[in-house]
């Protein structure tokens, strides 16, 4: 899974991206810091992962992972080349989903590229040019299915008039994401960013990161409405907690009125927003967390962990991780009845083990 990150320039973006990925990328308290889009990868914090392992007595824990594209900061017309302009939005179309960073907090020190802070008018900058770069895609395809379509294909104009009624979607200021879904379209969509699953990210300032404030308040009206994902969490807090050990850091957001920074709730929202679920794969060498599509079956999970294992399978002994963590080990949560053999169809439940039999 990749997330692109958006968002005006100087609001916290690559702030937020160091923070969940400890990548060091450069963060600056200067409008277009960042330039070249930054890379990273972030292991996905699971406590279930912990426990399951200690119980198997793995050597190895392998959490899941989400990889992270940080890029440069987007202003009002971007698209006529207006500040960096707005090519790199490229590495966001290869992107599964969206984290939209907006800044929430008051710092006189750091400056907003519009004046002052506003949640709202930040948002409506930035999808505006996210739905003129769509559009601009959608319009670019529009001539080429049209010109092709005078040939006679009754599929190529069925995309066209369908391309005709996304264009005029788009130009209402609406995200693709709420166009109804269409086969002809699915090409099309797929490339579209405002098509993607978005999460709204209020960067608050650390005394907020609890109740929030009037800003953050005012991001997750925008996107309720919207109906997108909304986390608050705040990147200069979490990234002075990742310095401190273990000890002082819970102590800390104690004080604060919190258990975790807000890191865990945007992996979470993340994961909800695709449709994903976790299982595992957890033996005395290695203990590991996948990731698959809600609705995945046993043989298509199995293909995730090797090709082998999908082409070869017989079937799956699956249990809950609590089960097994209850129980103390694979083997008495064997006896205790908390172990099944499933088959190949099977859909897997977010939490499941699996310990794949097949044969090649
Ligand atoms: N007070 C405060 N400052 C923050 C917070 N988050 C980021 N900053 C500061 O804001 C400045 C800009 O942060 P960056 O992460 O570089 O912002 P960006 O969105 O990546 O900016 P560009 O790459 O220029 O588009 C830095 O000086 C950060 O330290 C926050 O939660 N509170
Ligand atoms: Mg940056």
């Amino acid at each position: 899974m990749k997330v692109g990150i958006v968002g005006l320039p100087n609001v916290g973006k690559s702030t937020v991206f160091n923070s969940l990925t400890q990548a060091g990328a450069e963060a600056q308290n200067y409008p277009f810091t960042t330039i070249d889009p930054n890379f990273g990868v972030v292991s996905v914090p699971d406590r279930r992962l912990e426990a399951l392992a200690e119980v198997m007595h793995s050597k190895l824990v392998v959490p899941a992972t989400i990889d992270f594209v940080d890029i440069a900061g987007l202003v009002r017309g971007a698209r006529e080349g207006e500040g960096l302009g707005n090519q790199f939005l490229g590495n966001i179309r290869e992107c599964e989903a969206v984290a939209h960073v907006v800044r929430c907090f008051e710092d006189e020190n750091v400056a907003h590229v519009y004046g002052g802070v506003d949640p709202a008018g930040d948002i409506e900058i930035i999808n505006t040019e996210l739905l003129l770069a769509d559009l601009a895609t959608v319009e670019k395809r529009f001539e080429r299915v049209g010109r092709a379509a005078k040939s006679g294909n009754a599929g190529l104009r069925r995309e066209v008039g369908e391309l005709e009624k996304l264009i005029h979607h788009l130009s209402n200021g609406t995200p693709a994401r709420t166009y109804p879904p269409s086969d002809a379209l699915a090409e099309v969509l797929g490339t579209l960013i405002t098509a993607k699953p978005t999460i709204y990210v209020a960067n608050v300032d650390e005394e907020s990161i609890s109740a929030g404030n009037r800003y953050s308040a005012e991001a997750e009206k925008l996107a309720t409405l919207e109906g997108a994902e909304y986390v608050k969490l705040s990147a200069k807090l979490e990234s002075e907690v990742a310095e401190l050990p273990g000890d002082e850091a819970r102590e800390y957001l104690a004080m604060l009125g919190v258990e975790s920074t807000g890191f865990e709730e945007f992996i979470k929202a993340a994961y909800g927003l695709l449709g994903l679920i976790t299982f595992f794969t957890a033996n005395n060498k290695e203990s590991r967390a996948w990731t698959v599509k809600k609705g995945s079956t046993a043989r298509q999970a199995a293909g995730k962990v090797h090709s082998d294992m999908e082409r070869g399978f017989i079937a799956a002994e699956v249990g809950s991780w609590e089960d097994i963590v209850t129980a103390g080990s694979w083997m008495r949560a064997r006896e205790a009845a908390r172990v099944r053999l499933e088959g190949r169809d099977y859909v897997l439940k977010d939490g499941d083990v699996m310990i794949v039999r097949f044969n090649i």
